[in-house]
């Protein structure tokens, strides 16, 4: 007879969802120098400047603007744009997509999502459209790209514009096309929990020096000269230590990717045989952004529910995230809209119940990956 396999050991610290990417002092230090001794902390700066012209490379885009944080940047981009009355958007995403909106007076109209990509479905936009409708807001969720195609689409042919929350869609692309070559706008978020980061931080990218020039004003103030401040700005300043972070960062971000994309590989292996279970894959075609690691707990399949699953490995000392539970559609300052009713978003809802982030951060090693994957498997045995 074989004895059953011995359960797995915790970890001795907790291990998160993510932990930042941190550059070795030794590359960090030079650019501290040089804000030391310049004595210019913020407002355009040079490591300001040297990033954006980096992020524009980087991201394939001609126009970057760089923010304090990617709400702020998210909120800027509707008042570039004007948008007023109502937006179209996903309740699947984080509470800050749909805050922006309100934030602008706008009235958040939630459309149910692909059951594929988990992005918001097209075909359910279109019947959403009224007069009131001023543009569509998609957000890449965990990098997989919208139907951006489709979205177009609908947006040229009713007249709107087409804003994409690219917040975990960093270095994404489609059938090599960089992810902020479509729609109007894309934001970036550079939290400390994203893959590239500046402790803070965020960006819009564009393709019209037009609509460049607006939100640079737009992020100070609306100053234009000393003398002169000539729309109602406000401050969404990225700063030179974030900015200096974001260099010494990027110079840091091939090996991170290497070793997030083994760990994906280890998840993927192992996790292939559990009932039910099933890691998020991008569609082909799209590069991973490897923001995530998302595994769907099917609730009519897996023995075990997604909130049991997340239980249990908190017992390991494994903190997975819930992205995104609850939907937007379902927080008390929306659930009273129309369009927020679950019959409407079956799709979302389901969704919701059933995703788990499982931890995704180069520190964590291939080896870190089989012990969650080990005790996954216990969890989904038990
Ligand atoms: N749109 C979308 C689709 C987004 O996902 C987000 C942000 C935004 C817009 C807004 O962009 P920003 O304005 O934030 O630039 C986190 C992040 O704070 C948030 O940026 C992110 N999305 C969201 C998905 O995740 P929380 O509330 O889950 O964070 P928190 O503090 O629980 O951190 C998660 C784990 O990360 C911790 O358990 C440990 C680790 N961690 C966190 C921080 C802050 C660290 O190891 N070090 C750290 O410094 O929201």
């Amino acid at each position: 007879m074989t004895s059953p396999p011995k359960p797995p050991t915790p970890f001795d610290a907790p291990v998160y969802v993510t932990r930042p990417m941190l550059p070795d002092m030794e590359s960090f230090r030079p650019h501290l120098d040089d804000i030391w001794s310049s004595g210019w902390l913020t407002n355009n700066g040079d490591k300001h400047q040297a990033l954006e012209a980096r992020l524009q490379d980087v991201l394939g885009v001609p126009d970057i603007a760089l923010f304090n944080n990617g709400t702020i940047a998210l909120l800027i981009a509707c008042q570039a744009l004007r948008l007023s009355g109502e937006v179209i958007v996903t309740p699947f995403t984080f509470p800050a997509t749909a805050h922006v909106l309100s934030w602008n007076n706008i009235t958040p109209v939630f459309a149910d999502i692909d059951p594929q990509t988990l992005t918001i479905d097209p075909r359910r936009i279109e019947r959403l459209i009224t007069r009131q409708t001023s543009a569509i807001l998609g957000v890449h969720v965990y990098g997989i790209p919208c139907d951006v195609a489709e979205i177009q689409r609908l947006a040229d042919y009713y007249g709107l514009h087409v804003v994409y929350d690219a917040a975990h869609a960093f270095g994404t692309e489609i059938d090599g096309q960089p992810i902020a070559a479509f729609g109007d706008i894309s934001m970036f978020s550079f939290h400390a929990t994203k893959l590239f980061h500046t402790a803070e931080g965020g960006a819009l990218g564009m393709r019209d020096a037009r609509l460049k020039r607006r939100i640079d004003l737009l992020k100070n103030f609306g100053i234009k000269t000393e003398d002169e401040v000539i729309m109602p700005g406000i401050n969404g300043k990225m700063n030179e230590l974030q900015a200096a972070l974001g260099l010494a960062n990027l110079d840091a971000l091939d090996a991170e990717r290497r070793q997030r994309a083994a760990i994906k590989a280890v998840y993927r292996a192992r996790l292939a045989d559990l009932p039910g279970v099933t890691l998020i894959e991008m569609p082909k075609g799209v590069t991973d952004s490897l923001q995530y690691a998302v595994i769907r707990i099917d609730a009519d399949r897996a023995p075990v529910h997604r909130d049991t699953v997340q239980a249990r490995l908190r017992d390991y000392n494994v903190f997975a995230r819930k992205y995104f539970f609850p939907l937007c559609s379902q927080y008390s300052c929306y659930r009273n809209l129309p369009s927020a009713q679950p019959a409407s978003l079956p799709v979302a809802e389901r969704a919701a119940q059933e995703v788990l982030s499982l931890p995704l951060y180069g520190a964590l090693g291939e080896e870190g990956a089989h012990r969650v994957c080990d005790m996954l498997h216990a969890v989904m045995a038990a």
